[in-house]
């Protein structure tokens, strides 16, 4: 949009909120606040293994080329202060798995503030070094001291170098039916999770992943959010539930999932991203579930609470076997935005009264009046105001970045 496009359909679409009553400055101003932390892995050699390993160009060869790609990112949007770590991926070169240590994180951490970032979310790598039958719920005691004793040192970075959070997903389920005794590895599971709970401070706060399979395809330990809440509950009030979208099957209404986790008040988190491959490999589109999902969660006032235990922790968790990494990521950034400021724009007292009507069809078009509403340029607007590029994937086309990166790294 042309800078004049962008000012009338400013003017246009602020003079119809203001005139429903809507605080237009306070839908920018949230805009502004919402932060959601990136990947470090999401800009290296993460996922492919088809044609012919073919990567998107210009990949991040290491932990600290991958802040470099996260901090322009933050640069162009503002929304990125934090990065989110996999220890296992993210240690330095040489340090074997079994010898990583929090000290090691030390460094990353300086150079990650050097650039105006921080550590976000810690993931302990649960899914490396010979956990090809379990991790936590391995059949060897070895590997599960293994495991635990690397989820403890996953809890001291995000203690002592990072924001306090450590978000769990194991690889652990079966293959055939008899493989494994499903309790017994369920409980296995949660032994291992609750010495680690036990284990970490106070200040440590744990969410735990579910996704429906894989790499278990006859059983998954931690399947879905059920369990994920039940364990969360068992360990204690800094545990909770991280809801990756991707990681639910076909119909699965993910938004109903969240009013349930925010109105009873769990603590919670977000992998956003979009299943189109069974899991979670896809950039965020401005659609309808995601916009469903924030209209949860902002009348549930957990998108920007400066109460931890009531805001939830958002995160991109995507990866890209095609399109290029950045650009993939500012686009998500962007669908999450516009999918927010969609959100607070919902008349949420029309709905209620059609809703308390039974008028299906009416509360259906309020829901879809603010969905279909173009907020594109209220976020651009907001981005202005902050000295951002309107538009942050057109920026960075624009910017080189993603040539030079080629040329220096290479293919
Ligand atoms: C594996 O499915 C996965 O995609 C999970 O979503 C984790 O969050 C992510 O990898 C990083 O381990
Ligand atoms: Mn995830």
């Amino acid at each position: 949009m042309s800078g004049k496009e962008t000012k009338d359909g400013y003017d246009v679409i602020a003079g119809r909120l203001d005139e429903r009553g809507v605080d237009v400055e306070s839908v920018k101003e949230a805009i502004k606040s919402f932060e959601v932390e990136v990947p470090s892995w999401v800009f290296g050699e993460f996922g492919g293994g088809r044609f012919g390993g073919y990567l998107p160009p210009g990949p991040a060869p290491d932990s600290r080329a991958k802040f470099e790609d996260a901090a322009l990112v933050h640069q162009l949007t503002g929304a990125c202060p934090n990065v989110a770590i996999h220890l296992g991926w993210d240690k330095p070169d040489g340090v074997d798995f079994a010898d990583i240590r929090a000290e090691h994180f030390g460094d990353l951490r300086d150079f990650a503030h050097e650039r105006g970032l921080g550590i976000g979310a810690v993931n302990p790598t649960l899914f490396l070094e010979g956990t090809h039958h379990g991790s936590l719920s391995a059949p060897d005691a070895s590997t599960r001291q293994l495991m635990i004793d690397h989820c403890k040192v996953a809890c001291e970075v995000a203690r002592e170098y990072a924001g306090g959070l450590v978000t769990y997903w194991l690889p652990d389920g079966s293959l055939y039916p008899g493989q494994r005794g499903l309790w017994h590895q369920e409980k296995l599971v949660r032994d291992g999770l609750a010495e680690i709970y036990e284990a970490a401070s106070d200040s440590v706060v744990h969410l735990i992943e579910y996704k429906l399979f894989e790499p278990g395809t006859y059983s998954t330990v931690l399947s879905d959010y059920g369990v994920a809440l039940d364990i969360a509950r068992s360990l204690g009030d800094r545990a909770g539930v991280l809801v990756d979208m991707g990681h639910h099957a076909w119909g699965v209404n993910v938004a109903q999932i969240v009013a349930r986790l925010v109105g009873l008040g769990v603590r919670g988190g977000l992998h956003f991203n979009s299943r189109y491959a069974a899991d979670d490999d896809h950039a965020v589109e401005p659609g309808r579930e995601v916009y469903a999902i924030f209209c949860e969660l902002a009348g549930a006032d957990a998108v920007i609470n400066p109460d931890e235990s009531a805001g939830w922790a958002y995160m991109i968790d995507q990866c890209s076997s095609l399109e290029k990494r950045i650009p993939a990521v500012l686009h998500t950034i962007d669908s999450l935005q516009v999918s927010l400021a969609k959100a607070l724009i919902l008349d949420r007292d029309r709905l209620e009264q059609m809703q308390d009507a039974n008028d299906v069809i009416g509360a259906n078009r309020v829901f879809l009046d603010a969905f279909l509403t173009d907020v594109r340029p209220l976020v651009e607007a907001a981005r202005e105001e902050q000295g951002l590029p309107a538009d942050p994937v057109a920026a960075f086309a624009a910017g080189g970045y993603q040539e030079r990166i080629e040329r220096e790294r290479g293919a």
